[in-house]
This record gives structure tokens, sequence and C-alpha cells, in this order.
């Protein structure tokens, strides 16, 4: 344990003065050492980071995920880990690349991106070429094919949650099973492959849950029958204290949610291509499962008759039972890893991070979905494992960011990080080193306007304890909020006179990001066009 840390130190500072010319020398006298870390990267689709016990102490009662947990007992806990851009393809564009959208050209997801640009400079084709076997197995969602990565095994599109379709170097096929534990399956077989070579290894484990349409595995489809989830402070909002995005957006749990596809209530005998496109997968031991879980809440349904409010309140429960239960095969995943890796001997220098693309909205506000940059969306779990570097049971509260995962792991494996890329190594935060030039600010873009759920196209920044929000696109309003004494963000500050410095604090800071970043008021229009 003791010469793991020692190596791993070493080798932290010797990145640290590669320079590009001396880059060969240095590879060579880090090859020398056999300790170069295992990472292993896990990043679901969609969990909101009050659905981790780890950070909801309620959730531990109801709803726990213990193993997950464990990652942040055994490591560190990020408590303010924040996405460039609250969308599926554009934060997988930002992990890979180390660039905001405007730089790495892949601003919303891939209908209204294209295909993510897979030529350019990304952490895998780094960390390939610095001596690494690379692999990704599960969601990629960007259209092309992956490149930097010595193994890919991957969901087409958003893939299935039952009986999934996979695409790797040889084509596409289908495998039989829940989509979930086929990842697990997938990725400890790649790591028992990996067993005898003496490369250090960088694995992408992207699971497809917790994703709409949220549909849990056969193993847990009843976890939470009977039981009754606390209600967010803000389910009925209004947004009155908000502005016209919040209003207007199109993923509440009233109006957008549906009552099948999403919650399961199909009739009797359904028909149509939602139909096809979900229940369709299911084998006949699977359909049978199926029906007995949802046939009788249906029925029970009907019965009830329910409007407004009431309506309201059981189609959140309804939600919550589905969501929670494809995180506990997620749970159930990551423990899986944890005890191979145990077993396997790998654990005490392998790197394990588990992650979101970004967060959710689990009924704040009266929503689901993300996009937004108010906070169950704009930020992400993150708790790392790293022995021998992290003292277990740590917690941080940096304004870390997705934009700095490319650059923590080529440094984590003693690799320099290019000068183009824009976040910054969190390795020094791992090893709880006094930093005292870390942002204290953060800078957000979402881009994909008008599209599905209609959040408009906002850009902001966030500090410690506000946030600035200007949505600029069909409207042009700006919000602030106080999460220090409006910690649900529902009542916008900006034109409140005694707010006035900050907000003015606020503006410099905002045009200094746009600046360091190299964005232009054009990006805004260039990369996702206006219809
Ligand atoms: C689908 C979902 C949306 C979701 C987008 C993007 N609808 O369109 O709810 O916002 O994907 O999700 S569904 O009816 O197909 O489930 S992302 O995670 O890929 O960005
Ligand atoms: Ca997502």
């Amino acid at each position: 344990m003791k010469n793991a840390k020692t190596t791993t130190r070493l080798l932290i500072q010797s990145a640290g003065v590669c320079t590009i010319g001396l880059l060969a020398s240095c590879q060579a006298e880090q090859k020398t050492e056999s300790q170069l870390p295992n990472i292993i990267f896990i990043m679901s689709d969609d969990h909101a980071w009050q659905a981790v016990s780890a950070y909801n102490e309620r959730l531990k009662y109801v709803a726990p995920t213990p193993n997950i947990d464990r990652i942040a007992n055994e490591g560190m806990r990020f408590d303010r880990c924040l996405v460039t851009n609250s969308i599926c393809g554009p934060s997988r564009a930002t992990i890979l690349t180390g660039k905001y959208s405007h730089l790495n050209g892949f601003a919303g997801n891939v209908y209204v991106s294209g295909d993510f640009d897979g030529s350019q400079q990304t952490f895998p084709k780094l960390m390939q070429k610095g001596g690494y076997a690379t692999a990704i197995i599960g969601k990629w969602h960007l259209g092309s094919e992956p490149i930097g990565f010595d193994h890919w095994d991957i969901l087409p599109g958003q893939g299935h949650y039952y009986n999934p379709a996979f695409i790797n170097s040889y084509g596409e096929y289908e495998v039989h099973g829940y989509v979930t534990d086929i990842i697990t399956d997938k990725t400890i077989e790649w790591l028992k492959d990996m067993k005898g070579h003496d490369k250090p290894f960088m694995l992408k484990m992207h699971h497809k849950a917790p994703h709409r349409e949220w549909e849990p595995g056969p193993k847990f489809l009843s976890r939470f029958k009977g039981v009754e989830f606390p209600e967010p402070v803000n389910l009925f909002s209004d947004h009155s204290g908000m502005g016209t995005a919040a209003r207007e957006q199109d993923m509440s749990i009233a109006t957008t949610m549906r009552l099948q596809e999403d919650l399961k209530m199909w009739p009797e005998n359904p028909t149509g291509w939602t139909y096809r496109r979900t229940l369709h997968r299911l084998d006949d031991d699977q359909r049978r499962l199926w029906d007995m879980t949802y046939d009788p809440l249906r029925d029970a349904f009907e019965e009830m008759n329910l409007e407004g409010d009431d309506l309201v309140r059981w189609k959140y429960q309804r939600y919550m039972h589905d969501y929670l239960a494809t995180i506990q095969s997620i749970d159930e995943s990551v423990g899986r890893i944890l005890q191979y890796l145990k077993e396997s001997g790998l654990d005490e220098n392998t790197i394990v991070i588990y992650t979101s693309d970004q967060g959710f909205f689990l009924g704040e506000h009266g929503w689901f979905d993300k996009r937004f940059m108010y906070e169950e969306s704009y930020r992400t779990p993150l708790v790392i494992r790293w022995p021998g570097v992290i003292e277990p049971g740590s917690v941080n509260t940096n304004l870390v960011s997705n934009l700095d995962f490319a650059q923590t792991f080529l440094d984590a494996a003693g690799l320099p990080e290019p000068d183009d890329m824009q976040g910054r190594s969190m390795v020094p935060l791992l090893g709880n080193e006094m930093v005292t030039d870390w942002r204290t600010a953060h800078y957000y873009h979402y881009y994909e306007y008008p599209a599905v759920h209609s959040v408009k196209r906002h850009y902001g920044i966030a500090t410690d304890r506000y946030k600035l929000i200007h949505f600029y696109y069909d409207i042009d309003e700006w919000e602030m909020y106080d999460r220090k004494t409006d910690p649900h963000e529902m009542q916008s500050v900006y034109h409140d006179p005694a707010y006035a410095s900050e907000r003015e604090d606020l503006h410099r800071q905002l045009d200094a990001l746009r600046e360091k970043y190299g964005e232009t008021p054009e990006d805004s229009f260039r990369l996702v066009p206006v219809e």
C-alpha cells in the first residue's frame, strides 16, 4: 500500500515536469514503474445525485445504494461536481476531450449535432499512446464509432433495457437479458482477459440505466412495492419566482410524463409504435414477470380515477418506484465490479470512479429530465476510490466538473496534459493537497432548443453560493439565485436591488470565463443551427 502510494506520487510529480520535448523520456521513465494505476470509470445515464444514498441520508432506509456508497466511504465524495452542458452526448464529448461543447463541436445530441468528430484529440487516444489498454463497454451515444479504444462493445443509440443489441467492430448482434447485468458481465469478462497482460488499463463502463423509460430488471421489478417516497418540497411549484423558460418547458410530471411508456400503465392488449418499442422486446418469461408487477397496479390505478394534484402525486410515486429500481441494478453492478477487483487483487492499484453523465430532476419544480442549469440537473454524483492516495471517507466541496476528468486521468497515468484541454487535473484534490487556486466559478452552456422537452438555450455561471443564468434564445431573460437563502432555486433575485453588487460581480466573472474559454456569441447559434 505504502509502495503503491509512493510510486504513484513519484509518477504524479514526474508528470508535472513533463514537457512535450521531454515526453518520450518521461514516458520511458514511467514505464519502468510497474505501479501505474488502472482506471475504471463507471458512468450511468441520468443518475441524480439525490438518488445516491451517500448524498441523501433519507434514501439509506428506503432505496440505499450501498456499493456506490462504499466507493465514497473508502474514497472521496465530491459534493459539487458540475457539468458543462447537461445532456447525454455533449457531456460524453466533454469527458472525452476535456473541452467545452463550442470547441469539441458536440453541443446537442446526435439528432441535432450530427456525429461526434472522432478524429479530434481525446484522452483515451492519449492514454492508448501512453501505454494503456483502453476499452469502452455500454452506452456511447455519439453517433460515430469509438476511436482510441482497443476494445469497444457499445449499445446502438440509446440502447434497450431488455434483450439489447450491441455493436462492436464485427457488427451488430443481440444479447438476451437485462442491459445493466449484460454490461457488467461484459466488463468482468474484459477484466479477466486483461489478466496476464502487463499493461495498465483504462476501462469505461457506461450504463444505460436509469435513463427514461426507467424499465427495472426482472429481479427488482417489485422492489419498492408499497413504499411511499417523500415528495420534494416544490413538486407543485407554479414557477412564479422563476422565468419564462421554467414556465414553458415540456418536462413536467403533470403533463409530459406518459402513463403508458413511462409509468407502464398499458391497457390489456397494447398496440402502436410505442408498444412495439418497449414491451415487444420481452420474452415470455420476462413478460410474465412484467405483467405480474404492472397489471395489478394498473387495475388499482383505473379504479381510483385520480385527477389534479392527486394524479401528480400518484405519478411521482410510480416514477420513483421504477427509476430507483433501475438504480438497484446499477448498484449491484458496482458491487460486482468491486468484488471482482478484490478477488483478483486488482483493487489496491485501481482507481474506481462512479458518476453520471448529468443530474436529473426527481420531481423538483414538478419535473423530470435534465438540461437546465438548476442544481438537480447541473450537478452530478461523483465518488472516487484510490487506495493509498485518497484518505478513506474524504469529502470535497470544490467546484469540480466533467471538464476535469480527461486531465485527471492523464495526470493519474503520469501522462502530460495537453495545453488545449480546458479543465484541470483533480489529482491534487484527491491527494488532499492544499489547492488554493481552484476555480471559484463554473461556466455552463446548454444549446439544444428547439427540441424535445423545450428547455430554452441558456448559459451561465455558478459560484459556491450564487447562479447567474441568461436565457438568450427567443427570449432575453436573466435569472439569479442565492442558494444560501433559496436552496431550491425558486425565487430569482436578479432584479432585487439588495443583490446589485453581487449581480455585477457575477456578470464580470461570466464575461471573463466566456473569454477564457474562447466562446463567442456566434457559437450559441453555430453548433445547433436555428431552424
Ligand atoms: C429521449 C427521451 C427524452 C430525453 C432524450 C435525451 N425520450 O428523447 O426524455 O431527454 O432522449 O436523453 S424517450 O421517450 O425516448 O425516453 S439523453 O440522456 O440521451 O440526453
Ligand atoms: Ca443522460
